[in-house]
């Protein structure tokens, strides 16, 4: 079995630009290293490796024109009370629609489950466990008004992960050409 994910790697330059963002002292936020640094378009999930090798070909199939994309803003994920994740946002961008939802039409056909949830564009800067909302506010204030672009994007990448002790391991399995 291997675990799935479908993104945008970003740029050297874009990760290190968005790692001014991290390291704050902030009680509770455990930061993403710039390495890791990714914008989901489509979250897989356990699949054995025989579907994975459908996954690649139907994403193979897709065409896409290339285009570029505005990161804009900072917010949190919450469930219910809790704020669990911090992110810079993404500009709307139609084309990053349009290729994602080209993405999902090629799971889907791969024999993935539909996902329903709405998509949500963003880069995850940090996994928060109880953080102090005051920091947390201030953390969000002073970053309020970020804004990096134009980013290019000519190509989307099939990510695997691997959860270790030391936090998620990514590797890019593949990538795909947008022209
Ligand atoms: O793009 P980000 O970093 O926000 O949170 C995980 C990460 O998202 C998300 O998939 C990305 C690559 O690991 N993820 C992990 N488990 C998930 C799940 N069960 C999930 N997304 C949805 N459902």
């Amino acid at each position: 079995m291997v675990r799935l994910f479908v993104a945008l790697d970003l740029p050297f330059e874009v990760r290190e630009r968005l790692r001014l963002l991290t390291g704050a002292k902030l009680p509770g936020a455990r930061w993403v290293p710039p390495e890791n640094m990714h914008l989901t378009l489509r979250f897989v999930g356990e699949v054995d490796h025989g579907r994975a090798d459908d996954i690649d070909a139907a994403l193979g199939t897709i065409a896409a024109r290339g285009f570029s994309l505005t990161l804009e803003g900072v917010g949190t994920f919450q469930s219910g009370r809790r704020v669990h994740a911090l992110w810079a946002g993404v500009e709307r961008n139609p084309a990053l629609e349009h290729l994602r939802a080209k993405v999902e039409s090629a799971l889907v056909r791969a024999g993935c489950e539909p996902e329903r949830r709405k998509f949500t564009p963003h880069v995850t800067l940090a996994r928060l466990d109880q953080p102090d909302p005051a920091k947390l506010g201030d953390w969000l204030h002073g970053n309020a008004l970020f804004r990096l672009g134009p980013v290019p994007v000519e190509h989307f990448t099939l990510f695997s992960s691997r959860l270790g002790r030391e936090g998620p391991h990514y590797t890019a399995e593949a990538a795909y050409a947008l022209r």
